[in-house]
């Protein structure tokens, strides 16, 4: 087996239906991984986890080089077995982690210097040692070493940045370890401009990475701006390797992104969602603090096989989140994770169907009704 495999099993209009090989497994895409940020998805036992239909989770390497380090993992036999989860994962490569959690920090070519966000601490990442630390953790998907362009960016600004991460990205390509089974993505970036996202991909196909990732989106330009960014960057990827969406997103951002030829997303909207509250549904977002479910005896939806949904009434629900129990943050992480994976699971049906667009169209009438 050489590195990690893709196949592309049908599409429907741009959307694909595909299969990621992995030394820890098969990935049918499109995908989404949920968030385990520091070795756990929070509020969810892996075998929860598993339950849902997820198939991949993410890592982050910013997160456990500072706490409890990349080499205590390593010694432990890596993230797979510390955290008991036996499949495939993928590690972000620390950079936007660096940016968006950390207050003191500096960037040079070589790469950025920080101060750790939990004792002050001071570090070092370089796409070399990016790298490396993805490959103490074992990771089975490695990220390239990136600056996620801040938006708004002028096309000055948005040249530099992405030129560098050009630049990085050779440097972690070189600094991959390959084995059977493992891949590393390379990071398409240029924000909002066209011929930047353009000549960020002319820089990356011929480094042959087993996958790419478009970086840059979601930073607040909007779904209309990210969609179109997609339509001029998708078609220009090689159809033979899986793409990725960073950090994407709600319900029909997955949707449109997926009509635009993406295999795979992480997001923590439904764990973060989970733990305040907020649930993802058919119907659209529910907030179970409202005071209008407190006397429901109504499950949060009636045709969701969630443990959150089977068992349980809107009443306790928002009672578990009113009061601050730990159970409430888990039922409905579990349910927002369900429902997000039978969303995918959806729309791979579809595509293997060919009615893609006819089931987007179902799904925005659906959420457009509201709540039950
Ligand atoms: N680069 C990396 N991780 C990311 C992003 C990126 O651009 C994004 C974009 N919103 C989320 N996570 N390395
Ligand atoms: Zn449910």
């Amino acid at each position: 087996m050489t590195r990690l495999r893709f196949e592309l099993l049908n599409t429907s209009g741009r959307g694909r239906r595909g299969r990621i090989f992995t030394a820890h497994g098969v990935v049918e895409t499109p995908t989404f991984m949920p968030v385990g940020t520091a070795a756990t998805v929070k509020a969810m036992t892996v075998d929860a986890v598993k339950a849902t239909g997820a198939q991949i989770v993410l890592g982050n390497t910013y997160h456990l080089m500072l706490r409890p380090t990349a080499e205590r993992i390593a010694r432990l036999g890596g993230l797979h077995k510390f955290m008991n989860w036996e499949g495939p994962i993928l590690t972000d490569s620390g950079g936007y982690q660096v940016m968006s959690l950390t207050a003191l920090r500096k960037m040079s070519e070589n790469g950025v210097t920080f101060r750790s966000h939990l004792d002050g601490s001071a570090h070092t990442l370089t796409p070399e040692r990016s790298t490396e630390i993805q490959n103490l953790l074992d990771a089975t998907i490695t990220m390239a070493f990136d600056e996620c362009t801040p938006y708004p960016a002028t096309h000055e600004v948005a040249k530099q940045s992405m030129e560098l991460s050009m630049r990085w990205a050779e440097r972690s390509r070189k600094a991959f370890v390959a084995r059977p089974g493992y891949g590393q993505f390379g990071i398409v970036q240029g924000s909002v401009y066209p011929d930047l996202r353009a000549r960020s991909m002319d820089a990356l196909i011929p480094m042959d990475f087993e996958g790419y990732a478009v970086g840059g989106l979601a930073v607040g330009e909007g779904q209309p701006i990210m969609f179109a960014v997609l339509d001029q960057t998708t078609p220009r990827l090689p159809v033979e390797k899986p793409r990725y969406l960073m950090g994407v997103g709600k319900p029909a951002d997955l949707v449109g992104a997926v009509q635009r030829g993406i295999d795979m997303f992480d997001c923590v909207l439904p764990t973060r969602s989970g733990r305040t509250g907020q649930a993802f549904t058919r119907r659209g977002t529910v907030n179970i603090r409202n005071a209008r479910h407190q006397d429901d005896p109504r499950p949060l939806d009636p045709d969701c096989t969630c443990p959150a949904c089977s068992s349980y009434s809107r009443a306790y629900l928002h009672h578990l989140t009113r009061a601050g129990e730990i159970l409430g943050a888990m039922l409905l992480t579990w349910h927002n994770i369900h429902y997000y994976q039978e969303l995918m699971a959806g729309m791979r049906k579809a595509i293997e169907e060919d009615r893609l667009d006819s089931f987007a169209a179902e799904f925005h009438r659906e959420q457009a009704a509201g709540d039950l």
